[in-house]
């Protein structure tokens, strides 16, 4: 399809997000300044020169008056982001309960709440009336915006209610759903309260996404054994209507964080960091300060290294960089107190005058100095108790080009999958097994080192972002297509 001058006309491409990828801060009553943060799906998308970008989703701030949200609208507009405004009362019952008390642990396998989380759940039936809510707030917006041929994409826990407001909207809709968490068992799926609803609203999209074949068979039996459907090769089938599920492995964007190593304020940094670190080897931890990725007992096996292998107490050093999130919820507040005592006691244990063998930074890193790090790390530790994939794993691969470290894995992230094979897999449960891998990894030979380097970098230059993206959405199209034949023959 073409304008008459021409120029291809580009399918528009409705990515629909809880949050949209900019930070929003207000200058005046009717100024904002936005900053987009560049992660992975806004470099995914980016790259996708097929489609036009469209992104609706909250701007992460509360935004009462009309005179504000009307200026946030018309920023936000030249970014190509649309925005939805959810109040305060909303906020904490959508997102702070549902989404991150209730889906947040439990599709990681920590359960539903229990003891002191309990007493923020009692009003378990309101909040997911507000997850409701909300979820229809987003598709009011869609709505609104959506015109003839456009694709919807939503994204991820929070937004599970979405496909079903969208197709009661306008049942022609294109409309693809993808989890980045894992899905669980359909054994933990059955806890929760509201677990058939939940199945239901996802099924009324036309695909429906995940990392692993994993998640996606733990999705089908979920609907097989908790609704009664039936489960086929291709997805779920209600009534003569096939809901698509398939697995979507998630990349990053490899070529930006190679590119950065060739920067001369990054190489600068490197040159810093190994004079910083001269003698010693260095791990590094780089997670997001959450439960589920298992940062205790990650610092926990690294004790247990020192203490069994004290030649090594004064040649390695572990950077454990933690930035916080959900900071207002108690339960991440006692994460943060727990992971600093542990790092104090392991540091008064084996430091000495002039060094210490923890370095613990509650802090988030610029684009710059992360690839430095990466690039001047000798052993990676991604231990995480669940992940839907772990990104991390893979810019650490990438940066790695001429050094060749060791990843260390957890098997229970999605990562394990693709990367396994170059990666040294641990259950990050087991403390002793974990200080084990430590020990192995830095006794590794160049050789071995080279060749398990080789097969990760492979895969994570190959299977990038962009990639991802674009075979979603083909896929979506392609789905909807065949959909129509079924329906005609
Ligand atoms: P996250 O749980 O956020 O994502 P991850 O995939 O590791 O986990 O991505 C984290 C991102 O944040 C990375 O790009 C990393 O560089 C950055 N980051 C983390 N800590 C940082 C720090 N201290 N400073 C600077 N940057 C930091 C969710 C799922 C994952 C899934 C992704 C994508 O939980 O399992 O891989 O979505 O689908």
């Amino acid at each position: 399809r073409e304008w008459p001058d021409g120029r291809p006309i580009r399918q528009r491409l409705l990515v629909v997000a809880n949050r949209l990828p900019v930070s929003a801060v207000r200058r005046g009553e009717d100024s904002w300044s936005l900053e987009i943060s560049a992660g992975g799906l806004v470099s995914a998308l980016l790259g996708v020169k097929e489609f036009e970008a469209r992104w609706i989703g909250w701007a992460g701030v509360n935004v009462p008056d009309e005179v504000g949200q009307k200026a946030l609208t018309k920023a936000l507009a030249e970014k190509r982001c649309i925005p939805v405004f959810l109040d305060e009362e909303i906020v904490h019952q959508y997102y702070n309960g549902y989404c991150n008390n209730i889906l947040w642990p439990l599709f990681h396998y920590l359960g539903l709440p229990q003891e002191d989380r309990l007493a923020t759940t009692r009003s378990f039936q309101s909040q997911f009336a507000a997850y409701k809510k909300a979820n229809q707030m987003f598709a009011d917006v869609v709505n609104k915006h959506y015109e003839e041929g456009d694709v919807v994409w939503c994204h991820d826990y929070h937004l599970m209610f979405l496909p079903k407001c969208l197709k009661e909207y306008n049942s022609e809709m294109k409309v693809g759903w993808f989890l980045h968490t894992p899905f669980p068992s359909s054994e933990i799926h059955r806890t929760l309260p509201s677990r058939s609803e939940l199945l239901r609203a996802v099924l009324a999209a036309d695909l429906v996404g995940f990392h692993t074949y994993d998640y996606a068979r733990h999705f089908v039996s979920a609907c097989t054994r908790i609704l009664g459907l039936e489960g086929t090769p291709e997805g779920v089938e209600d009534q003569g209507r096939l809901t698509r599920v398939a697995a979507f492995p998630i990349g990053i964007d490899s070529e930006r964080f190679i590119r950065a190593l060739e920067v001369p304020e990054v190489q600068e940094h490197i040159k810093e960091l190994k004079e910083r670190f001269s003698g010693r080897k260095v791990m590094l931890g780089v997670d997001r300060l959450d439960m589920i990725k298992g940062i205790p007992q990650k610092i926990l096996a690294f004790e247990k290294f020192l203490e069994e292998n004290p030649d090594w107490r004064d040649k390695v050093v572990l950077l454990q960089i933690a930035v916080p999130t959900r900071t207002d919820v108690p339960e991440y507040q006692k994460l943060t107190s727990q992971v600093h005592e542990i790092v104090g006691r392991i540091n008064g244990r084996f430091g000495t005058l002039t060094a210490v063998p923890i370095h613990h930074l509650d802090r988030s890193l610029d684009f710059q100095a992360l690839c430095a790090l990466y690039a001047v790390t000798d052993i990676a530790l991604v231990t995480s108790l669940r992940d839907g994939m772990n990104l991390v794993s893979y810019e650490f691969v990438a940066c790695q080009d001429s050094k060749k470290g060791v990843l260390i894995l957890s098997e229970f992230a999605g990562a394990a999958q693709s990367l396994g094979a170059g990666a040294i897999l641990v259950n990050p449960w087991n403390i002793t097994e974990v200080a084990a891998a430590i020990g192995q990894a830095l006794n590794m030979l160049a050789e071995e080192r080279k060749k398990r380097h080789r097969h990760n970098f492979e895969h994570v230059t190959t299977h990038t972002a962009q990639q991802w993206a674009e075979f979603f959405v083909s896929e979506l199209n392609d789905t909807v297509i065949e959909a129509q034949q079924r329906i005609r023959k």
